[in-house]
């Protein structure tokens, strides 16, 4: 009899040190020491025993009750102590956090769509110099000596046959230098202007093209940038071609198409016209081609240019180009 409650007593204890959590230790006590536990079950049976017998079998069991209670209040007090330094505080359970990741800047995104769509027709990609000789950027441009353009308000000088190009074009001439017909490029760059406002910055993002060939129409022209304004804003954007003048270009045509914002009606975006000027356009002035070598009489081309941030701030509906250039991460996080 003594034994018996011994061993109980005993094995509950083996099994209360091997115990590796809580809910185990709580298990053990059940068994034990729970309604139908081994221990429970035992000072029930007391009774059953020779009178003589009761008193010491009744106080050893109680004993062992006591101390198996206590032992597994501390098992499972330890078991705690052990587990919570590890974890405290943190829920493993719980996804980790993502680092945060950077995202292409609003201009590069535009810039990257449009060459993808021009590269996709068969355009090459051509870069160059940002410091430029003042042939390469008018001379050779057939911009007249005395043209508004060439004017120290508009344009940045180094000295006085180099400047910072105010156009990607001199690239064109530099290309076609290099390189006879058939050419199909565009320019992607920076460009520098002496003019800062809301919608102007003194430098920013010009993407140019140039097609040159035998047979090359003004229907070509209107085909190539129709097929591009269907790609790059949708395929049901309305446009049209109006009249303008550059030097490089005889016709010229600036394309408009139908205000992003108000589809038409008039609104301060497109300043009550309807439309919004994308691009300007024309067909290479003859005198180019004697300007690098082209035989003008075989060969007619086309060529045009846009302004990336124009563009992306009607994409994206940002009415301050200055907010480009901030680097302020919670607007560029935004795109
Ligand atoms: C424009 C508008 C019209 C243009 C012309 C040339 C060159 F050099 F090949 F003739 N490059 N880009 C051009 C023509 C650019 O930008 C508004």
């Amino acid at each position: 009899m003594d034994n018996s409650i011994d061993q109980i007593y005993q094995k509950a204890l083996q099994e209360l040190k091997a115990a590796t959590d809580r809910q185990a230790v709580e298990d053990i006590r059940v068994r034990y020491l729970g309604r139908k536990g081994a221990v429970t079950r035992f000072l029930r049976n007391i009774s059953d025993l020779p009178a003589d017998q009761r008193p010491v079998a009744g106080k050893q069991a109680n004993q062992c009750k006591k101390l198996l209670e206590k032992a597994c209040k501390e098992a499972a007090e330890n078991l705690e102590t052990v587990e919570e330094p590890a974890v405290a505080g943190i829920d493993v359970s719980l996804p980790g956090r993502p680092a945060p990741s950077g995202s292409l800047h609003p201009i590069t995104q535009i810039n990257q769509r449009i060459c993808d769509i021009f590269t996709q027709m068969g355009f090459d990609i051509a870069e160059g110099p940002e410091v430029e000789l003042d042939y390469y950027n008018f001379e050779a441009l057939n911009f007249p000596k005395d043209h508004p353009a060439r004017d120290m308000q508009d344009t940045f000088f180094v000295s006085d046959d180099i400047v910072l190009r105010t156009h990607t074009s001199p690239l064109q001439i530099r290309t076609m230098e290099k390189q006879q017909p058939p050419v199909r490029i565009i320019m992607p760059g920076k460009v520098y202007r002496c003019d800062s406002d809301l919608t102007h910055t003194p430098m920013f993002h010009q993407v140019e093209g140039l097609l040159v060939d035998e047979n090359v129409s003004f229907g070509d022209l209107k085909g190539t940038l129709t097929a591009f304004v269907h790609q790059m804003f949708d395929e049901q954007t309305s446009l049209r071609f109006r009249p303008g003048f550059f030097p490089f270009t005889e016709p010229s045509a600036e394309v408009d198409i139908l205000c992003v914002m108000c589809r038409g009606k008039g609104c301060r975006v497109c300043s009550q016209t309807g439309w919004l000027e994308i691009l300007g356009s024309g067909m290479v002035h003859p005198a180019l081609y004697e300007n690098v070598g082209y035989d003008a009489d075989r060969y007619t081309g086309f060529a045009f240019g846009m302004g990336v941030d124009r563009i992306a701030m009607l994409k994206f509906g940002i009415d301050d180009i200055r907010k480009f250039f901030e680097n302020d991460i919670r607007f560029l996080s935004q795109f």
